[in-house]
Formats: C-alpha cells, sequence, structure tokens
C-alpha cells in the first residue's frame, strides 16, 4: 500500500514505470538505466536502490581489514586517465624489493588484517615469475593472509609474455596461493573510449575473458568501472550491462565497485566528478546489477562522506582499512589512509547502518550491532 502510494506521486510516466519493476522485483533494461542516469530527481534513484539493497542486505553495511600493496608503478601502458603509471626512467619510478613487501604483509598480519589487495604497474623487465612468485611467497609466509591480486590486465600480460594461456596462468596462480581477483583495469569497455584513455592494455572482450575463465576455476573476482571521464551515460550501462550478462553465466563475481575518476596529473585532464553523478552511479549500478549481492562505495575515490552517504543510496560495503592508497592519491584524492578498524565502524554506524566486518569473501567475521 506504501509503495503504491510511492509510485502514484511519481509524475513521470518512465520513471513510474521503473518503480513499479523495482518494486516488483523485475530487471531493469538497457533504456531504464539510461533514463535513470538522465533524470535529476536523485532522491527517488537513491531510494529505489536503497529498497533494493536492503531487499539483499538488510541495515547491514561491510568492511574489511585489509590492505593494498602496489610494488611497483613503473608501467609499459601509460594510460591517460592514470596519475600512477610511469616510465623506468621518470624521477618517480619505484620498485618495492621483497622484504618490504613481506613487511607491509606482516604489519596488516599483526592488526588482524585479513586481505592483501596487490596491484601495481607492468614494468617491463617483470617476467612471468616475478607475479606467480610474489604470490607464493607472501602465502608460504602468511599462509592465512587472503591474496586478492592481479587484475585482468596483469594476467592478460602474464599470458602474453608466458605463452600460457589464461586456464593454465591461473591455474598456476591458484596454486601458489592466489585466492581471489581485483576488479581493477576494466576502466570503460566501449571501444570508443578505450581508444582514448587506455589504448594499450587488454580490450573489453579479453578482461572479460580472464573473469570468465577465473570463475570457472572457482576464483571469485570483482568487477570496476571508472567513471567520469569521456564516456556517456549510454556507455556506461553498456559497461554495466556486459558485467550482468557474465554474471548470468557464471555467478563469479563478488561485488561492483564505480570508480569516480581523479583528473590531477594525467594526460587526459578534465574535472572531477559532482557527488550527485557519484551518487547516481552507485544508486543506478545497484540497480541495473540484480545479480550482484554487493555494491561498493570506494571511499578512496568518493571521499568518506559521500561514501556514507552512498550506504544509504544502493551501496553496501565500504571497502576496507587499506592503509595505504597510491593509484587514486597520485590523481589527487586527499582521503586520508590508514585507517583503523574503529574509525571503519564509526563510519558505519555514523550513517546508520550496522557494521560488519567481513574476510575477502563476504563471510561475516563479527558484527558490530
Ligand atoms: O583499474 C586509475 C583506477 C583502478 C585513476 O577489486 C583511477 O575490490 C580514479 O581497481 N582516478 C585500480 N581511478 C583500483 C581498483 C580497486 C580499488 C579498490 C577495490 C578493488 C576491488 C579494486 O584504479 C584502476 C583504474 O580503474 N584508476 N587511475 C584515476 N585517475
Amino acid at each position: 500500500m506504501q509503495l503504491d502510494l510511492l509510485i502514484e506521486k511519481i509524475a513521470d510516466k518512465d520513471l513510474r514505470h521503473i518503480a513499479e519493476k523495482v518494486f516488483e522485483g523485475k530487471r531493469l533494461s538497457f533504456q531504464d538505466a539510461v533514463k535513470l542516469f538522465y533524470t535529476a530527481d536523485l532522491t527517488l534513484v537513491g531510494s529505489l536502490a536503497e529498497y533494493l539493497n536492503r531487499q539483499k542486505n538488510g541495515m547491514f553495511a561491510y568492511f574489511v581489514v585489509n590492505r593494498q600493496i602496489n610494488p611497483t608503478n613503473v608501467c609499459i601502458y601509460q594510460c591517460n586517465f592514470c596519475s600512477f603509471g610511469v616510465t623506468k626512467s621518470d624521477p618517480r619510478a619505484y620498485e618495492m624489493t621483497l622484504e618490504e613487501i613481506l613487511k607491509k604483509v606482516e604489519e596488516t598480519h599483526k592488526m588482524g588484517g585479513r586481505e592483501v589487495h596487490i596491484v601495481g604497474g607492468i614494468p617491463p623487465h617483470w617476467k612471468y615469475e616475478n607475479y606467480v612468485g610474489l604470490v607464493r611467497e607472501i602465502k608460504n609466509s602468511f599462509p592465512d593472509m587472503v591474496v586478492k591480486a592481479w587484475t585482468a590486465i596483469e594476467i592478460h600480460h602474464m599470458s602474453k609474455i608466458s605463452g600460457k594461456s589464461y586456464e593454465k596462468v591461473l591455474l598456476e596462480l591458484k596454486e601458489a596461493g592466489l585466492d581471489a581477483i581485483p576488479g581493477g583495469g576494466a576502466e570503460i569497455f566501449s571501444e570508443r573510449v578505450r581508444k582514448l584513455i587506455a589504448p594499450y592494455k587488454a580490450n573489453a572482450e579479453e578482461y572479460l575473458e580472464v573473469h570468465r575463465t577465473a570463475h570457472k576455476l572457482g576464483i571469485p573476482t570483482n568487477a570496476t568501472m571508472l567513471y567520469g571521464h569521456l564516456e556517456t551515460y549510454e556507455e556506461r550501462v553498456e559497461h554495466m550491462e556486459r558485467l550482468r550478462e557474465l554474471q548470468d553465466e557464471t555467478g563469479g563475481f563478488q561485488v561492483f565497485i564505480p570508480l569516480a575518476y581523479w583528473p590531477e596529473g594525467t594526460r587526459l585532464g578534465g574535472k572531477r566528478t559532482s557527488s550527485v553523478d557519484d551518487l547516481k552511479t552507485v544508486a543506478i549500478s545497484r540497480l541495473f546489477l540484480d545479480n550482484f549481492d554487493h555494491i561498493k562505495a570506494y571511499w578512496i575515490t568518493l571521499g568518506e562522506k559521500v561514501a556514507q552517504v552512498a550506504l544509504n543510496m544502493g551501496a553496501d560495503d565500504l571497502d576496507g582499512t587499506i592503509q595505504e592508497e597510491k593509484i587514486v592519491h597520485a590523481a589527487g584524492t586527499k582521503s586520508a589512509v590508514g585507517h583503523t578498524k574503529e574509525r571503519l565502524i564509526k563510519l558505519i554506524r555514523d550513517a546508520g547502518k550496522i557494521p560488519v566486518e567481513r574476510d575477502t569473501f563476504y563471510n561475516p567475521i563479527a558484527i558490530y550491532p
């Protein structure tokens, strides 16, 4: 009855139809999602998304005690949206030693950390064994630490330099101790935009094929979308539609993470996204990706305040303590890092949600009512 009243108040007939679909548990079409991007009614879009989120996750919002490690910023791809990756001769170039990396993992392990998220540049001098060996070393030293490492871009690259299939690479990584794959490298699938922002790295089909193969082998993966640069709303929906299709096929994605573009120091330049656009994108991803259990409000790109609002507009996860982040910080974000678990709990509580500490696979570890 209350829902009927709410629907009656929506003047626009297409929006009313979309709201009806949401309340009836029906899947939104490509056109529905595009319509939601073009509407100015953020409150409606956010409320619908939060309705769906609460059906899936109740009042719970998740976080993980984790750490990001970016072993090197040397990268052959030099994508135009990225300020992190530099050439080997650049004075900003760095490469961590194995000892430095293990020390960081140890610190996180000591503070009860559950996950290391490893992603970096693709250096010209790294061999296949550098990627596999790093996973093996971490797992051997910290067997109970979940290793979420290497994006589809790195896995595609490993396949290229070793001549091994995606399946073989993933099996060898799994054997070495890889537990999950992060969602980075998706950027935007549109060929038109990819040519302009990331002309050299793996394309959409290759990204999706790596994830498809990982799912087949029982390796869970995450998915991202970098938005707010050159893409149209239609291209954002096309991106999400390709992820939704793969998720229908495999069910192997754990979470979707919309990543707001930060322009500082990039060759591409441009402007920061607005918080209205950020919240709308989170909300629409919640509504459109009906087969994804979780939507992440990544506080590094959104900022803590917008991430808290996003927890009431469709998102149910804040990622984690992170400790250290170099990729988006290189592009201008000022989000403070090195958060404690208590800080994450407070952020979620202040957003009106119940904090749940989780592992990488969304198994609850502790609830903080
Ligand atoms: O793929 C690079 C993005 C990604 C910029 O899987 C930028 O749980 C904004 O994928 N402005 C890496 N973003 C980070 C990532 C990630 C983060 C948190 C959690 C997970 C997960 C994955 O960072 C890259 C790229 O899309 N990025 N440059 C920039 N200027």
